[in-house]
């Protein structure tokens, strides 16, 4: 098929690199200039997609990247797979809707449009094909078809990979079904077709208002644990023994990334405008999340207090700076709000990442050093907020004075738990 995946990000370019892969002719199309600039030049930026497999593509003419329109011409299928941020608590869709009206200006008949990006039920039907109609005079189902498969893709996640993961499909009618499913079957191992859009942009945010939710609740737990004198951590490894009915998360410094802290919200907000009610769980859970930053700083502090330290001046060195272990990304990393809180209190704050890429060491809103043993020796405390796997553990568990380990990987006199 001749394919269009519009948006090559971390969603699109995976998407545009594996169907040109298994023998689709795709064109990767974003407006950002210097991501096609990178893409063009065979440079990836995705953590999961390798510059060898995007030079491969490149090479056999199976796969081009552009910001030009003009070279959308033609397609048999469209992806959108641009972002759907929320703004001050509302879904911002302009990134659908631009996209919508470019590709709806190059539709022609008989082609699909398959929207990927996660957003609340009815965004398919309300606003994606309302767009495609105005641009193109074409009508919906008669013309062209469309449909809804949520995209979901774990960065560095080595038990289920990209064509490994189930992939939910749905269309607007049985032929965009069949169009879109005999798209994605060519790419996943497993394609589960549900009734229709809505369907599908539901489940996409159940997974994930799911997991944030039980991701709040261990977070709780952890709150209320340290003062009943219950070690959380082996209280809940105890409970992950039970084989079924129980799924294992763990506490934190709080909830990162572009997907969870975004995604539930996204649902919590469209309940409240269709029904005038609000998402108590998710609301409660976004407080608790929210809150984790604040616990770790108070902790931080009883610490100090205990070794008469003022938190004012304290030497604070910060282990891992991105939103999740391993994980490249800063974006709505609890560990930058936990910096922002410690400079507001007055503290020597620096922050040390082995993941953070050197062209985002300016995003990092505190001193970037490398954990070697004097600057682990030179802090008055050291907070272990991502255990990256390129940190030497038993390195910082000698040379700290004191850790406060956010993610139970450490054991000494000087170290606590959260
Ligand atoms: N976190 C905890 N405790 C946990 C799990 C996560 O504090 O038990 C924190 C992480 O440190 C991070 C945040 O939550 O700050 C999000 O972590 P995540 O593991 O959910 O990773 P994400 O944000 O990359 O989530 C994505 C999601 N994928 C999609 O939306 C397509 C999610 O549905 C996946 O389950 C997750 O990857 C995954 O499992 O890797």
């Amino acid at each position: 098929m001749d394919v269009v995946v519009a948006g090559q990000g971390y969603v699109g370019l995976p998407l545009a690199v594996r169907a040109a892969e298994v023998g689709h002719r795709v064109v990767g199309y974003d407006v950002d200039l210097n991501r096609i600039k990178q893409l063009s030049a065979g440079e990836s930026y995705v953590q999961d997609v390798a510059s060898e497999r995007l030079r491969a593509v490149l090479e056999s003419g199976a796969y081009t990247a552009t910001a030009d329109p003009a070279d959308l011409d033609g397609f048999d299928l469209a992806a959108i797979t641009v972002p759907t941020p929320l703004r001050d608590g509302v879904p911002d869709l302009s990134y659908v809707e631009s996209c919508a009206r470019t590709l709806g200006s190059r539709l022609r008949p008989g082609a699909t449009v398959v929207l990927e990006s996660t957003t609340y039920p009815g965004t398919t039907e309300e606003i994606l094909l309302p767009l495609l109609e105005q641009a193109s005079d074409l009508k919906r189902g008669v013309d062209f078809g469309a449909g809804f498969s949520p995209e979901r893709i774990a960065p560095g996640n080595k038990r289920w990979s990209f064509e490994g993961t189930p992939k939910l499909v749905s269309g607007i009618d049985d032929k965009s079904l069949n169009t879109i499913k005999a798209f994605y079957d060519t790419i996943f191992q497993t394609t589960v077709p549900v009734s229709g859009p809505k369907v599908a942009e539901m489940a996409k945010l159940i997974e994930n208002v799911f997991r944030f939710v039980n991701i709040s609740l261990v977070n709780e737990l952890a709150m209320l644990a340290k003062p009943l004198g219950v070690d959380i951590w082996e209280a809940i490894d105890a409970a992950a023994t039970k084989p079924f009915g129980f799924t294992r998360f763990t506490p934190g410094p709080g909830v990162g990334g572009h997907c969870l802290p975004i995604d539930p919200l996204f649902l919590a907000w469209k309940v409240k405008q269709e029904l005038g009610v609000p998402f108590r769980f998710v609301e409660l859970a976004d407080d608790v999340n929210r809150h984790m930053p604040d616990y770790v700083v108070q902790r931080l502090t009883e610490a100090l207090d205990q070794r008469h330290l003022p938190v004012e001046g304290a030497r604070i060195l910060l282990l891992g700076m991105t939103y999740k272990i391993n994980a490249t990304d800063l974006r709505e990393s609890p560990s930058a709000r936990v910096a922002e809180l410690l400079i507001r209190l007055g503290a020597d704050v620096r922050g040390a990442d082995p993941n953070v890429q050197p062209g985002d060491a300016t995003r990092v809103n505190v001193p970037l050093v490398d954990a070697t043993p004097l600057e682990i020796a030179a802090a008055d405390a050291v907070v272990l907020l991502m255990d990256h796997a390129r940190f030497d553990l038993p390195m910082i568990e000698k040379n700290a004075p004191y850790v406060l380990d956010c993610r139970n990987r450490l054991s000494g006199p000087n170290v606590e738990t959260l």
